[in-house]
C-alpha cells in the first residue's frame, strides 16, 4: 500500500541529481574559456593578438585565426632556438604553431609591427 511512495521519491531524487549534474556541466562549459587546452585559439581581431600572453607546456599548439575582416596577417617567430613563418594569413584562415622548445617567444606580424603575442613555453 505504501510502496509506491518511496519508489517515487527515489525517482525524483535521481532526477534531481541528473538535473544538478547537467547544470554543473553547462556551467563548466560556460567558463571553459579560462581553461583552454591545446590548441590554444588566438584571435587577430583589430590588428592585435588576443590574448597577448600565453603560458604553454612544451609540445603544445597555438592556433592563430585570422578573424580580422578582410585584412591580411603574417605571423612569425624569430629566435635562436625556435623559428616559424606562417606566410600570408588569408582572411578566415588559421595557422597552427607547435612550440617544441622551452623559452619565451614573441609571435609578431610581418604586416602590423604593433601586433605582439608573448608565449612562455615551460
Ligand atoms: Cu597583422
Amino acid at each position: 500500500m505504501s510502496l509506491p511512495r518511496p519508489t517515487r521519491l527515489v525517482r525524483s531524487g535521481r532526477f534531481a541529481m541528473l538535473a544538478a549534474a547537467a547544470a554543473l556541466s553547462l556551467l563548466a562549459g560556460g567558463i571553459g574559456w579560462t581553461q583552454q587546452k591545446s590548441p590554444y585559439v588566438i584571435s587577430q581581431r583589430g590588428r592585435a593578438f588576443h590574448p597577448t600572453f600565453l603560458s604553454l607546456k612544451r609540445g603544445e599548439t597555438i592556433r592563430i585565426v585570422n578573424d580580422d575582416g578582410d585584412l591580411l596577417h603574417h605571423a612569425y617567430v624569430e629566435s635562436d632556438t625556435f623559428n616559424f613563418d606562417s606566410g600570408d594569413q588569408l582572411p578566415g584562415s588559421q595557422t597552427d604553431i607547435v612550440f617544441s622548445v622551452p623559452g619565451t617567444f614573441n609571435v609578431l606580424c610581418g604586416i602590423h609591427p604593433k601586433m605582439k603575442l608573448v608565449v612562455l613555453v615551460k
